[in-house]
């Protein structure tokens, strides 16, 4: 355990964020250091260490024996942050993965199939706003016209952003990984229910789905002294009352939620009109149809809201992220592992999106939460204790083990 307190210890220097909290975007420097010192505790572990075509870090095991050949069991989650994020989201589920898998293979020698720890990059999407990025190059989803197209907000391509550290988008197809035999990620709830409930385990049930888009719409820019407000057809206007009106969908919807998380105007100036004014919509609902329908409902809305007669409003859809029923047996085993500790466990939906809604495209996942202060999360604030991440680990390895060690 204290080795993995060492580690938080050494990348809670890394990616720190002049504004509080951490800021790790995909293929900048402080990745780089990232990948430098989890390749480097992977190594230690056993574990030959690779980079993908698309920047996500695996480190493998081989199966011995019989089992050499089957479908590999891996674990992992992201190594990217929100800006003013965190050191425990995605982190935790790469180093408590490895710290697992580093303990069994101690314990207990070669797996019986091969085993595969990852650090997906991009999952965030908080440098290029690709949400889950790096799980979507692994299973061959992610397009590579988005490369060349998405920006960061200097302007950078991902391309670009990839060729700086040396990747080369265009062999983008090389970062796809095969089948597997099952994944397991581990992470902390972002969420109060385990912390008020005093449980120390979550198993995830589903994951909601989730979709973002990118809305603008338009006016007239004009000068903000002199035009009449009677006069203006002010895209500012507009989008606020649009806004407004979304909370009464997601309330409508059951379980729904709307966030905007981004608004900026054009010209973006204190003493102009705008003449638009894009804002991001990031929609979640575990149940497929019922989402789609808020979609709908938000798009009529922004649409009733825009400038009478004027350019029809825009409208960018990012990839959508169906909700993801996680697997049963995997439950169960995850459930089985937390009988065997003697530790109560609850069963809960995960409200945040995760890598493991890719994965679920290569074989059969499932999810375990530990609890973190106060629920909080993408925020500096955000903490999880080492007793909770203990137990954690403890789990997992008890999971691991009779996937993939257990003659
Ligand atoms: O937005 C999410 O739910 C995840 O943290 N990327
Ligand atoms: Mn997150
Ligand atoms: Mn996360």
């Amino acid at each position: 355990m204290e080795e993995l307190r060492q580690w938080f210890e050494i990348l809670s220097a890394v990616g720190t964020d002049p504004a509080g909290g951490f800021y790790r975007g995909s293929y900048t420097p402080q990745e780089q250091e990232l990948c430098r010192l989890i390749g480097g505790w992977m190594k230690e572990a056993g574990l030959s260490v690779r980079r993908d075509a698309a920047g996500n870090l695996w480190g493998r095991a081989e199966g011995s024996g019989q089992g050499k050949e089957e479908l590999p069991v891996v674990t992992g989650s992201h190594m990217d942050s929100v800006r003013g994020g965190g050191n425990y989201d995605g982190i935790y589920g790469v180093l408590g993965g490895l710290a697992a898998v580093k303990e069994l293979l101690a314990e207990h020698g070669a797996p019986r199939r091969p085993v595969e720890v990852v650090s997906f990059t991009g999952e965030e999407g908080s440098r290029f706003s690709i949400g889950l990025m790096g799980s979507h190059a692994a299973t061959g989803t992610l397009k590579k016209e988005d490369l060349y197209e998405k920006t960061d907000p200097a302007g950078i391509s991902v391309a670009e952003g990839m060729r700086e550290v040396g990747l080369d988008p265009e062999r983008l197809e090389e970062a796809a990984h095969g089948p597997v035999g099952a994944y397991l990620e581990m992470h902390i709830e972002q969420g109060p229910v385990l912390e008020q409930k005093k449980i120390p385990i979550g198993i995830v049930d589903s994951i909601v789905g989730t979709q973002q888009f990118r809305v603008t719409m338009y006016g007239e820019a004009g000068h903000a002294g002199t035009v009449p407000m009677n006069a203006r057809r002010d895209p500012m206007v507009y989008a606020a009352r649009a806004i407004a009106r979304f909370p009464a969908v997601a309330a409508n919807s059951g379980d729904g939620v709307i966030t905007v998380g981004r608004i900026w105007a054009r010209p973006d100036a204190e003493n102009v009109i705008p003449g638009e004014v894009s804002f991001t919509v990031d929609l979640r609902h575990p149940c497929e149809e019922i989402k789609q329908e808020m979609i709908r409902t938000v798009r009529a809305i922004c649409e009733e809201e825009a400038a009478p007669g004027g350019r029809p409003v825009g409208w960018t859809a990012f990839p959508d992220n169906p909700a993801t029923a996680m697997d049963p047996e995997l439950k169960k085993r995850l459930s089985d592992a937390c009988g065997a500790l003697g530790l109560p466990c609850l069963a809960m939906p995960s409200g945040a999106g995760h890598d493991a809604m890719n994965m679920a495209f290569l074989g059969p996942v499932g999810m375990l939460f530990i609890p973190c202060r106060g629920g909080r999360s993408h925020c500096p604030q955000e903490y999880a204790s080492f007793e909770d991440m203990r137990r954690g680990v403890d789990v997992l390895k008890e999971t691991l083990y009779h996937l993939a060690w257990e003659p």
